[in-house]
């Protein structure tokens, strides 16, 4: 067996990426070793920016030889403390990889770096008269690599589907250092075995390390209209789902809850979006070709006096309206350490769990603020708690078991990361976990990328 041998790594590295991209500056370090939340702190010895396919492959062989561990960074905006270097890893910060490449016109494709910004993609696609598919408030951050580690979902999942739709092909370094390129020519149609690229979808770096991916456009988004729908309960907006989701054109389902977005009010100074604020607020995005006005009409229309309040808004003032639902994730942040419960349920136990998800906080922090958010068209809810220590995984494990009760999903779009690995192993039972291991260790035999996440 070998031993770890940091120094002789780190002594190697700077002839792979040059001195330059070898950062070891404590203050440098620092942004790499916190997540978003500031729940999960590591240490890193150093982070290094490979610029090339070759060179990330040389820093995997590298850090095999000399068992060193790695954890894959794209923009740190994951939720799950996955691209947090807990057990003293090093860091590899893969936003040099940021090649646009041509868009594909008749494929509808493109073939991106791992480093791209989702914004850079979306601006990409939009410059060819494209759209990309996924979106997600940490936008300009998020990268493909980590929106493809992570499996990233978003907001136009109840029309587009998660990130694994988008994707038809990658190029990875595998934990053994070998180099896959799979469907890279973007293949709609390829049955020759198992599907790589879905496989690396929500691998979170612990199979390889992403270097790019072949992803699907959509057609440039038209005209747009949305709506804030108000109805007395969680309940009520739930029951009103066989009407939201036929409305034409549907690409956003949203649920707010007053009491969360009087916090968001407090937090930006501005008066809530609905006098008076109903229990329980969808937004809806609608988008054209069709007669979007009247097909929103006919929404409301339908849904009849289960609506208790409603607005509807274009251009500027539909930003407007997504600033609300955007903002949530920020104030639970300014409220303190938040810990997240990113859960997915059957549609018939979602007012259930509503129901007794603060109880059941209260009963492990009482002081705790709670919010719960998300995107009702897929059936998943964001629980964010503030006020537990940082290390009081108490109220979260008791949403989680809730959600095993109502028969949920414990990680519905962040992942298992460090945080859930228990409870993702737990859900999927020891069959499934132990094809789980097998895998990892057939792609990185030496356990170097991302110990400890999702198979712990
Ligand atoms: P990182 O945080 O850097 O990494 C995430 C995981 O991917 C880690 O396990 C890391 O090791 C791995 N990874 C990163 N790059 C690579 C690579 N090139 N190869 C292999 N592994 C890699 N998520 C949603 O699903 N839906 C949302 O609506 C959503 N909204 C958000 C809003 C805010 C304000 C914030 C802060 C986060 C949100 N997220 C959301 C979570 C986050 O943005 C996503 O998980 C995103 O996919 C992470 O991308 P990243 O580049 O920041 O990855
Ligand atoms: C969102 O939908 C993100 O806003 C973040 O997935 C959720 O912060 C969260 O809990
Ligand atoms: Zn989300």
């Amino acid at each position: 067996v070998l031993e770890p041998d940091l120094p002789a790594f780190l002594s190697s590295v700077e002839g792979v990426v040059g001195a330059t991209h070898v950062l070891t500056d404590p203050e440098v370090r620092a942004g790499h070793e916190t997540d978003w939340t500031r729940r999960f702190v590591g240490r890193t010895p150093a982070v290094l920016r490979p610029g090339s396919v070759g060179e990330v492959q040389a820093l995997v062989l590298l850090a095999r030889r000399h068992q060193v561990s790695l954890v894959p960074q794209g923009g740190n905006t994951g939720l799950v403390g996955g691209a947090t270097p807990l057990g003293g890893e090093v860091v590899l910060d893969l936003r040099r990889l940021d090649d646009l490449g041509p868009v594909d016109g008749p494929a509808g494709q493109v073939t991106v770096g791992a480093g791209v910004t989702l914004t850079a993609l979306q601006d990409h696609a939009a410059s060819a008269g494209l759209s990309f598919a996924v979106d997600l408030g940490a936008r300009d951050t998020a990268t493909v690599g980590g929106l493809v580690a992570t499996n990233a979902g978003g907001l136009h999942v109840v029309r587009f589907g998660s990130m694994r739709a988008q994707v038809l092909g990658v190029e990875a370094v595998l934990g053994t250092g070998e180099v896959v390129r799979s469907n890279l020519t973007g293949l709609v149609k390829d049955n020759t075995g198992y599907d790589l690229p879905g496989l690396l979808c929500g691998s979170e770096g612990t199979l390889g390390v992403i270097t790019s991916a072949r992803v699907r456009l959509v057609p440039g988004v038209g005209p747009l209209l949305g709506a804030l729908v108000g109805f007395a309960s969680v309940t009520a907006a739930v029951e009103a789902l066989p009407v939201l989701r036929s409305a034409p054109g549907l690409r956003a389902l949203e649920l707010m809850r007053a009491v969360d977005l009087r916090l968001v009010a407090g937090h930006l100074g501005i008066e809530p979006p609905l006098t008076p604020l109903p229990p329980a607020v969808v937004l809806l995005e609608l988008e054209g070709p069709n007669d979007l006005v009247g097909a929103l009409g006919a929404v409301l229309e339908a849904l009849g006096p289960a609506v208790v309040a409603s607005a509807v808004a274009d251009g500027d003032r539909l930003a407007g309206l997504w600033r609300w639902r955007e903002a949530l994730p920020e104030v639970a942040a300014a409220l303190g350490i938040v810990h997240k419960a990113d859960v997915s349920l059957p549609v018939g136990a979602l007012a259930a769990f509503e129901a007794a998800v603060e109880t059941t906080i209260r009963a492990h922090s009482p002081s705790s603020t709670t919010l719960v958010y998300g995107h009702l068209g897929d059936g998943n809810l964001h629980v964010n708690v503030v006020g537990p220590g940082a290390a009081d995984d108490g109220p979260v494990d008791a949403v989680l078991e809730l959600v095993l009760e109502l028969g949920g999903s414990v990680s519905a779009e962040h992942g298992v990361g460090r945080a859930k690995v228990a409870w993702a192993a737990r859900q999927r039972g020891e069959v499934a976990t132990t094809m789980l291991r097998a895998i990892k260790q057939a792609l990185d035999p030496d356990g170097i990328l991302n110990p400890g996440v999702v198979v712990g």
